[in-house]
């Protein structure tokens, strides 16, 4: 017997054919229907295959006769739309569809919606080829599931990032092997006598082909791939390395890392935590973990304990970006800490909304009565140094004090700040 071909040729061969005989502008739509593949698994490819048949129809009796619709998969549908006017008829186009496709079905006497993705790629707008125009809708589709929006119209923003995350998970791995990593440290002083007091190590990397990429760029990506606890392994002991090198003020001076709540999921981070202060001889009251006050709701009882233990040995444990949690005072009682850093969208304006003044001025006393260290993170301007210490805030770090900046020109920095 013969090979049947598959889908996907199946499809590049008919859209070659739609495309050049098409008049106008044309859209190609792909329809993913993930819910469809659960009800398949939970009540039986039957039911999921009635239900495919019926949502064919209705399609079919939304779109005009011109247009077309083909099975590209078992959850899969391609919908080739010609004649389109403008780009603005393509989204009705796609708002008609999704319509239909967002309508909940009865199913066991439970009403339910079902989640799906459709991604469009327009020609001639995106390109008249027919396999360029089947991946740039794919592309498309890749977004809409990511963005959880009904619909996305491709565009190349979506395939740059596509291709750079790609890049990037090569990559990553191997940074540090390479020395492409490094630190970059920002001054936490004293808001009173400006004092230094330590420093927040920030993560860098210089791309051979990319230049400079953002940790808010590389971390999810290296929490997705399962890398985190090397990096921030890397981290702790560059940190606690360079903290030596920092000269004079060095043997006071503390120095903040950025845990990920990925690394409180496993015991072994104490172990590895620990090990790294062994090694560089740091006494445990200097390193502090900053640990996002947000990130951390997951599994809340194993994170806690993990930093428990680690508060138990000296360690510091820093409450980051406080304040934009959504969580609740009896979740925060839980959290071991020494500190909080108020998050910066409170600082920016505490000099002209009340509210934000308010807030501030009321986690300040919390946070004396708990007899926590307070930090104002973001802190820009003279103006809001001198309201901070008004409000009774310790300890201040932001641009107005100095950016995050190279070791180098930290140790520089530090001198000069005596
Ligand atoms: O440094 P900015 O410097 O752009 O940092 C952006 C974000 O990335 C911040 O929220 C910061 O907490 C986070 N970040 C920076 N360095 C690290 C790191 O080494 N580990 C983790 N987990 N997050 C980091
Ligand atoms: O989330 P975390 O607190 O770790 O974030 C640190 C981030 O805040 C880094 O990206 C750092 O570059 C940035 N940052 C530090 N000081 C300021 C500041 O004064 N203003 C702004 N907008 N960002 C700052
Ligand atoms: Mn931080």
């Amino acid at each position: 017997m013969e090979p049947s071909i598959s889908p996907p040729l199946q499809l590049l061969d008919q859209l070659g054919k739609l495309t050049t005989s098409a008049t106008a502008n044309s859209a190609l739509m792909l329809i993913s229907l993930h819910g469809l593949r659960r009800i398949g698994n939970i009540f039986g490819s039957r039911l999921s295959e009635q239900i495919m048949h019926d949502l064919i129809q209705q399609l079919e009796c939304a779109i005009r006769p011109d247009d077309r619709i083909l099975r590209s998969g078992r959850f899969e549908l391609a919908v080739l739309i010609s004649g389109l006017l403008n780009r603005g008829h393509a989204v009705l186009a796609a708002n008609k569809l999704a319509d239909i496709l967002g309508t909940p079905i009865e199913i066991s006497k439970k009403e339910r919606k079902f989640p799906f993705s459709i991604g469009m790629a327009l020609s001639p707008e995106h390109s008249c080829d027919p396999e360029q125009l089947l991946r740039y809708a794919e592309i498309a589709s890749l977004a809409s599931e990511i963005t959880q929006t009904p619909y996305q119209i491709y565009s190349h923003d979506d395939l740059e990032s596509i291709v750079t995350d790609w890049d990037i998970e090569g990559d990553l791995d191997n940074a540090i092997a390479n020395n492409q990593l490094s630190l970059h440290y920002q001054p936490k002083i004293s808001s009173r006598d400006g004092r230094l007091l330590g420093a927040e190590a920030l993560m860098r990397w210089q791309h051979p082909v990319h230049g400079m990429i953002p940790p808010d760029r590389f971390i999810p990506v290296a929490e997705n791939m399962g890398i985190m606890p090397k990096l921030t392994w890397w981290c702790i002991n560059t940190a606690l390395r360079e903290r030596i090198e920092l000269g004079k003020p060095a043997s006071s001076l503390s120095v903040a890392v950025n845990i990920s709540a990925l690394d409180l999921t496993d015991e072994r981070f104490i172990k590895s935590v620990l090990g790294a202060i062994g090694i560089w001889d740091t006494p445990p009251e200097v390193l502090t973990l900053e640990i996002t006050e947000g990130s951390l709701m997951k599994d809340i009882a194993l994170s806690a304990d993990i930093l428990k233990r680690l508060q138990s040995y000296g360690i510091r444990i820093s409450i980051d970006d406080f304040g934009t949690g959504y969580s609740s005072l009896a979740y925060f009682k839980q959290l071991p800490a020494d500190e909080l850093k108020i998050d910066r969208s409170f600082i920016v304006n505490i000099l002209d909304n009340d509210l934000d003044r308010h807030i501030v001025s009321t986690i300040v006393q919390m946070a004396r009565k708990l007899r926590l260290d307070i930090v104002a993170e973001g802190l820009e301007t003279a103006l809001t140094q001198q309201q901070l210490i008004e409000l009774g805030c310790d300890i201040i770090q932001g641009y107005h004090i100095a950016r995050p900046m190279p070791q180098a020109e930290f140790i520089t920095w530090s001198k000069s700040h005596d």
